[in-house]
């Protein structure tokens, strides 16, 4: 199923078919996947309730479209080759063939475990290829997959499984990162021991372990697998019946679990992939993220395998065993497209370009990155270094919600620039808005990025409250989807991602609310209250910058410090650590009480001359004594 552009011409004209004629544009896409029976109808929408569904009717079951379709055209093509966290460990590659098998093989140890259709399932793992095989056997019988990203606490973790009242957790004894090694089951431990809807836990052994397994509760992966079968029937799906819930950080409130449906976001993993990477039959394709983010979900399982793709798993970190394991990884696979975060690029450059300029690099054809605007010197090095000045750079904006690469290059067919992301997609309507809704149509204009037009991975709610995906998404502006980031338009109509205008803070990538990480900071005994604001990170791209008010500014800053630092690893975990922790007596408030973060966001910024108008503050003194002790 080829799905390519193949010139700037072709995507112009795709582009504009795409907007002229949304439906047909989409149905002949989606008509080359495979349904069990077809759908009535492409597209029915509205951005008022939300209520978006694509493909109605259809019935499908994506593993089909992975595995089934595969195994007939591409059974001893590699499917999933996996690199090791230790290059002297033996790396594993899969075939179709042995990836259709080892699905169905778990899928029916799923259902022998009692999961059935519509139940959701926690998938807590380290980066191996048994996470795709979990993921993928979920699917298989029609269950409700989430991730949750393995680096976060026991109480974070809990909170997720909560929320979507999963009935099994799916984990491994532990897990290799560089040189450390993590113990995933001890987490997992700690985490059901408050959550009642938990009726399993399946437990890989990948480190060799022996951690305490409940009785009637926790069994092995291998005795679950123990004599099940390497067939299994697909489960008739709908095509707006639930694929996965992936919990992410928002302004205000708790992580929320944004829901992606069946068909839609089928059709637009596997286009996306095509045209973003410009994916040929024999190549060998890499992205550095971890599964348990969007990234990972879109771009290493499902774009890729949809695609029938060789896509490359990595268990470890960039820097182990040195800052050359990336290159390393490429050469020894023979890696064709490459992509990874601006903060992976930043933290090897601070290493030196000794560390890249070793390895030939040969194979590499397109280059990506994700997560956060690139700053033009990280794009330079990563052109230069990498790509060796002959790879295409596709910057890829997206986010969660999106389910999929929403304004990108196209390989090489389209203009790069960098520090811009580009043109959008054939299908992507992006406007940019005013304060106060009007549309911007010049170019060469900055303003909020919304979507004027629905496609087919958009978000469909989030999960057990559609009112908050109402207020967050719908609300801001009348009939749009409001992204949450600023944007600016280039003369030629590029587009140049500015960051975020909400209360959300970037760090390496990962998306944190400000709110969430306050009130982590605030469960800390000694705490009164705190904001928490970002602040400019030469690696991270944003650093947490938290202001926090105890009963007493703290004699022993140091050890307080520490104290709120680990508060905030057990709440959500290790990747929220606030850089800086600034002790104030009170926090700049109006005289409605309403905290002035603009103020600290300055300070923290380093900019205490730019404060602007402080006359609203109900203690202006307030500043001049943060501004003094500011860090
Ligand atoms: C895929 C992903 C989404 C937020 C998004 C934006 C930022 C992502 C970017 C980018 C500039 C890019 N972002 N890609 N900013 N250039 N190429 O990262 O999803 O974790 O939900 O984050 O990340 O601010 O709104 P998610």
């Amino acid at each position: 199923m080829d799905l390519r552009i193949k010139s700037f011409d072709e995507y112009k004209e795709k582009y504009e078919q795409s907007v002229k004629d949304p439906k047909g544009f989409w149905d002949e896409i989606a008509q080359k996947f495979t349904w069990q029976k077809p759908y009535d109808e492409v597209l029915d929408w509205n951005f008022t309730d939300p209520d978006v569904k694509w493909f109605i009717n259809g019935k499908l079951n994506i593993t089909e479209n992975i595995l089934d379709a595969n195994l007939e055209k591409r059974g001893n093509k590699l499917a999933l080759i996996w690199e090791p966290n230790d290059p002297r460990e033996r790396f594993v590659r899969w075939t179709y063939r042995e990836l259709y098998e080892k699905v169905n093989q778990f899928a029916n140890a799923l259902k022998n475990q009692g999961i059935q259709k519509g139940d959701v399932v926690a998938i807590y793992m380290p980066m191996i290829p048994e996470l795709t095989v979990a993921v993928l056997a979920c699917v298989r019988i029609g269950a409700i997959h989430s991730v949750v990203f393995a680096g976060f606490s026991a109480h974070a973790l809990a909170d997720r499984i909560n929320d979507a009242k999963a009935k099994m957790v799916i984990t491994a004894d532990g897990q290799n990162r560089g040189h450390k090694q993590i113990p995933l089951k001890r987490v997992v431990n700690e985490a059901v021991q408050n959550c009642d809807s938990i009726e399993t836990v399946i437990v890989y052994d990948r480190v060799g372990w022996s951690p305490e397994m409940k009785e009637g509760r926790d069994i092995w992966w291998h005795d679950a697998i123990e004599g099940m079968g390497s067939d299994c029937e697909p489960e008739q799906m709908d095509s707006e019946d639930i694929l996965f819930i992936l919990y992410t950080s928002g302004s205000t409130g708790k992580p929320k679990g944004v829901v992606h449906t069946i068909g839609g976001y089928m059709v637009y993993a596997a286009y996306s992939f095509q045209n973003v990477f410009q994916y040929e039959e024999s190549d060998i394709y890499w992205c550095t993220a971890d599964v348990g983010w969007i990234t990972g979900h879109s771009y290493i399982i499902y774009g890729p395998l949809l695609s029938g793709a060789t896509t490359m798993m990595f268990e470890g970190v960039p820097t182990y065993p040195d800052p050359g394991r990336f290159w390393q990884i490429c050469d020894k696979h023979g890696v064709n497209q490459f992509y990874t975060a601006p903060t992976a690029i930043r933290a090897l450059m601070a290493h030196g370009e000794d560390h890249v300029i070793s390895y030939s690099l040969d194979s590499l054809k397109v280059l990506g990155t994700v997560g956060e605007p690139i700053n033009e010197e990280a794009w330079r090095w990563y052109y230069i270094h990498v790509g060796k000045e002959k790879c295409p750079i596709v910057d890829t904006w997206w986010q969660t919600e999106t389910g999929g690469i929403m304004i990108s290059g196209l390989g090489e067919h389209t203009p790069q620039k960098p520090a811009h992301a580009g043109y959008p997609l054939p299908g992507i309507q992006p406007v940019l808005l005013d304060q106060d809704g009007n549309e911007i149509t010049e170019n060469g204009k900055e303003g909020l990025l919304c979507m004027k037009y629905p496609w087919p991975s958009i978000l469909r709610t989030t999960y057990g409250d559609h009112e908050r995906c109402k207020l967050t998404y719908f609300s801001t502006f009348k009939d749009h989807y409001f992204t949450g980031d600023g944007a600016k338009r280039d003369e030629n109509g590029m587009y140049r991602i500015i960051g975020r205008v909400d209360d959300v803070i970037n760090v390496s990538g990962h998306r944190f609310g400000t709110a969430e990480i306050e009130e982590a900071i605030n469960s800390n005994d000694k705490v009164v209250e705190s904001a928490v604001v970002g602040y400019p990170h030469e690696v991270k791209g944003q650093g947490i910058y938290a202001y926090v008010v105890c009963d007493n500014i703290p004699e022993d800053k140091e050890s307080a410090r520490g104290e709120i630092v680990e508060t905030v690893v057990e709440e959500i975990g290790k990747i929220a650590k606030p850089e800086k922790i600034q002790f104030v007596s009170a926090l700049p408030k109006t005289r409605s009480g309403k905290i002035m973060r603009r103020i600290l966001r300055k300070i923290a910024e380093g900019e205490p001359d730019k404060l602007g108008d402080t006359s609203t503050l109900l203690d202006p003194d307030v500043v001049e004594e943060i501004v003094e002790g500011a860090l």
